[in-house]
């Protein structure tokens, strides 16, 4: 039997209603199987750990995630902590100390969701996004000077490493490589003339290791135009850690909205634990009634299972996933339903074969 350790960090808001579901489905379709099961650990950082503690996380806490085998991360952030906050000394700290350089959301209209803004189908919507997670304009690198005063300046620096840009690539083409499809680089090569003239030659150079993948290059803006009118021009895309995160809200609208959205930060080495977790965040408005939609965060249980090398069991939850949305008699009401939260995470477990 091969048990994995899971560090749980349900968070803030709708996150631990939607962990919840999460985990019902991780042990169901784990007994189901049979050749894995599960040790849970639950920590309760997040927000209001840190209005008792003043910090996000115990202060050993990236010691004590080293343990595990993966995260599932439910949503940060709450009112009372400022943004920059919640998202620096939880989720981008995890994400940058266990080297978790891949993030992967995938943007896949099932059968059964709409998408509500283009007339897409399940054959071109369907994309996955290969986000750069480490560095970029999430380095974290800056400073503020003169604060207050009339020669303030501010400046965010956006970090491209040789080292960082090319193993984005690398991955991103080895992954159009083994599913037979194109691989998009989106960038602003004309307007950020340092950062993204070096990500559109770092493409370019990777490119040629892989003669075999189709390849496009798109601007940033035309990128976002395009997904809305033609979505089928993408399959599997890499981009820049904001224009990563930014995009992929534009995807979860195509795909049927931010309940729909999975998430995966991989850190292909696995030298340290990787983490999973919905794109949504905490949603503080409709938190502790029951009524956020969970399949975002079950979806990003699917592809915990693909990671750990269980590609059936993870294809074995997207279906029942699916199966829900096809019967369209118990989901939550961002998808037009009246069923609450455990309801739609019990419906899938049913659906489990
Ligand atoms: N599901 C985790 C969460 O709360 N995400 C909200 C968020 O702002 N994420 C930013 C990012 O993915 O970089």
């Amino acid at each position: 039997m091969n048990i994995k350790k899971i560090a749980v960090i349900a968070g803030d808001g709708i996150g631990p209603e939607v962990v919840a579901e999460g985990i019902k489905v991780m042990e169901k379709a784990a007994v189901l199987d049979g050749r894995i099961s599960f040790e849970f650990t639950h920590f309760p950082w997040g927000c209001e750990y840190y209005l008792e503690h003043g910090k996000m996380m115990a202060d050993d806490g990236i010691e004590q995630l080293k343990a595990f085998d993966a995260i599932y991360l439910g949503a940060v952030g709450y009112p009372g902590v400022p943004d920059h906050i919640s998202l620096w000394d939880l989720l981008l700290i995890i994400r940058k100390e266990f080297d978790q350089y891949v993030n992967l959301r995938p943007i896949q209209l099932l059968d059964g969701a709409t998408c509500p803004i283009t007339h897409g189908t399940k054959e071109n919507i369907d994309m996955l996004f290969i986000r750069e997670n480490s560095e970029g304009e999430y380095a974290g690198a800056g400073d503020w000077l003169f604060k207050g005063k009339q020669e303030e300046v501010v400046l965010q620096t956006g970090v491209f490493s040789r080292k960082g840009t090319e193993r984005i690539m690398r991955h991103a083409f080895e992954v159009a490589k083994k599913e037979k499809k194109s691989l998009t680089s989106i960038s602003k090569g004309n307007a950020l003339n340092y950062s993204m003239v070096f990500w559109d030659e770092v493409f370019e150079e990777i490119s040629q290791e892989y003669p075999e993948v189709e390849t496009y290059s798109y601007l940033v803006d035309a990128a976002a135009m395009h997904m809305i009118m033609d979505p089928g021009r993408f399959e599997v895309v890499v981009t820049s850690n904001l224009f990563g995160d930014i995009l992929t809200d534009v995807g979860a609208a195509l795909a049927g909205g931010m309940g729909l959205a999975a998430g995966a930060n991989i850190n292909p080495e696995r030298t340290y634990p990787s983490m999973f977790e919905p794109v949504h965040g905490s949603a503080p408005d409709i938190a502790g009634k029951q009524i956020a939609n969970p399949l975002a965060a079950i979806w990003s249980v699917s592809q915990m299972f693909d990671f750990f090398g269980f590609e059936d069991i993870g294809e074995n939850i997207l279906q029942a996933i699916e199966k829900v949305m096809t019967e369209g008699e118990v989901l939550t009401p961002d998808l037009g339903g009246n069923a609450k939260t455990n309801e739609v995470g019990e419906r899938v477990v049913q659906l489990l074969k």
